[in-house]
């Protein structure tokens, strides 16, 4: 018992040092947050008893129609964010469960593996962001959604796509700019989309994704259906407008979505300390109203449990959540070397590795007898060769032909 105890209170505490960006830089910016914080707390009490007042001056039909919403966001606003626990749903995932998570993470990993080294040997035209390390996050949050789900989907877009059902085929022929592609070669690596599998497509424009989630996951409310719409987006976005306007609107609605910030760490070559004076992004959900929860995004069962729970609140009417997940990319911003800029040391990138997602998974997996490292390797060599079969049919592909050249695209006829 006591040593169970111990054993606990030692995860914890390594939970929180996932959680914590661990350079002495990071502590001391840590504590002039927190003063910061903390006078805006003060701050916030006086604006929100005048905001009480006003709200109180609003319309009798609103006062009436907005009750749930309102106890919702006076919660959020009281716990201003939770770090997710580890095991707190009862109901164990099924070992097909854990299999189709490793199954999405892997496709991924050997997917944008791939892709990248075909950018970098010149195969694919533009520049690919790669999702080589976040993979745990994709594949947590879509395990449990269904094509009838919505996700929007940021410019380091293919993971997303791949954990929601995205074909090798398709996907590789819309990088290779091929009429086969899922956008028939239109859309390429940051605009790939697919409606039949409920991705609303990536985005070129950083915090272009957060509104399009909200409007679907509008439509869904008015319809009166119990789909959900999920908003992926990183630190750097998070820092847009257009995001907190989704967010405002979304907890102002009760809607049916889930914010998915996936903290990196960087905006492009820019740490976290240097573009916003947060830590946690979560912190800003009860700026909207809405609950923040912090979960581990190298653990794939972390984030299946804070996502199912989001997810579940958001489809039984209980509005949206900021799910903010600790991640890492291995890669640079854009392909596998990028620019050479020594804008984070290898040790930072080591040490992260050493989370990996996928390892630690497959070693879990082993452990519970779900899959042996024989069935893992074979499965590995089996994504292998459907991903050189689809090299080759994406190769094969034609391009548009000149008079497809104004289909699937929005044009002003004669301008
Ligand atoms: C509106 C807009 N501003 C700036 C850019 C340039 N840009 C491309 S990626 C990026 C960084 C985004 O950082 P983050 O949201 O953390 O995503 P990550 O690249 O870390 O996945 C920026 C600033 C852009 N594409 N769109
Ligand atoms: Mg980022």
């Amino acid at each position: 018992m006591a040593q169970a105890k111990k054993k606990t209170a030692a995860k914890k505490a390594a939970a929180k040092k996932t959680a914590t960006r661990s350079t002495k830089k990071s502590v001391v910016k840590k504590s002039a947050t927190k003063k910061v914080a903390a006078k805006s707390t003060k701050k916030s009490v006086v604006k929100k008893s005048a905001a009480k007042k006003v709200a109180a001056k609003s319309t009798k039909k609103s006062v009436v129609k907005k009750p749930a919403a309102k106890k919702v966001a006076a919660k959020a606003r009281k716990a201003p964010r939770t770090v997710a626990k580890k095991g707190a749903s009862n109901k164990g995932p099924s070992n097909a469960t854990l299999k189709a998570m490793h199954l999405k993470m892997l496709r991924i990993r050997r997917f944008e593996e791939r892709a990248g080294k075909l950018m970098e040997d010149g195969k694919v035209p533009g520049a690919l962001h790669l999702y080589v390390g976040q993979e745990a996050v994709a594949s947590g949050v879509m395990q449990h959604l269904s094509n009838e789900d919505w996700i929007t989907s940021t410019h380091r877009g293919h993971g997303h796509l791949v954990a929601k059902g995205g074909e090798f085929k398709p996907m590789f022929a819309e990088l290779f700019g091929r009429s086969t592609g899922y956008c028939n070669g239109k859309g390429g690596s940051m605009h790939i989309s697919n409606m039949d599998l409920g991705m609303l497509g990536a985005n070129g424009i950083v915090g272009g994704g957060p509104p399009i989630a909200m409007g679907a996951a509008f439509s869904n409310q008015f319809k009166g259906n119990k789909n959900v719409s999920i908003a992926f987006f990183g630190d750097g976005a998070s820092n847009e407008g257009s995001v907190h306007e989704a967010a405002n609107m979304a907890a102002l609605y009760k809607l049916p979505c889930v914010f998915v910030c996936e903290n990196n760490g960087y905006g492009e070559y820019t740490p976290q300390a240097d573009h916003q004076a947060i830590v946690d992004v979560a912190d800003r959900a009860s700026g909207y109203g809405m609950p923040g929860v912090i979960c581990d995004g190298m653990d794939v069962m972390a984030v299946y449990e804070a996502a199912g729970e989001a997810i579940e609140r958001a489809r039984s009417g209980g509005g949206p959540t900021l799910l903010e997940c600790k991640t890492y990319r291995y890669y640079d911003h854009v392909g596998i070397r990028g620019m050479g800029l020594t804008y984070r040391t290898d040790e930072e990138v080591e040490a992260w590795k050493k989370k990996d997602a996928i390892n630690s998974f497959e070693k879990r997996l082993i452990q519970l007898g779900v899959m042996s490292r024989k069935q893992l390797d074979a499965l590995d060599a089996a994504i292998g060769e459907e991903l050189e079969e689809a090299i080759q049919y994406a190769s094969d592909s034609p391009y548009p032909t000149p008079d497809q050249l104004l289909e699937d695209v929005y044009y002003v006829k004669g301008a």
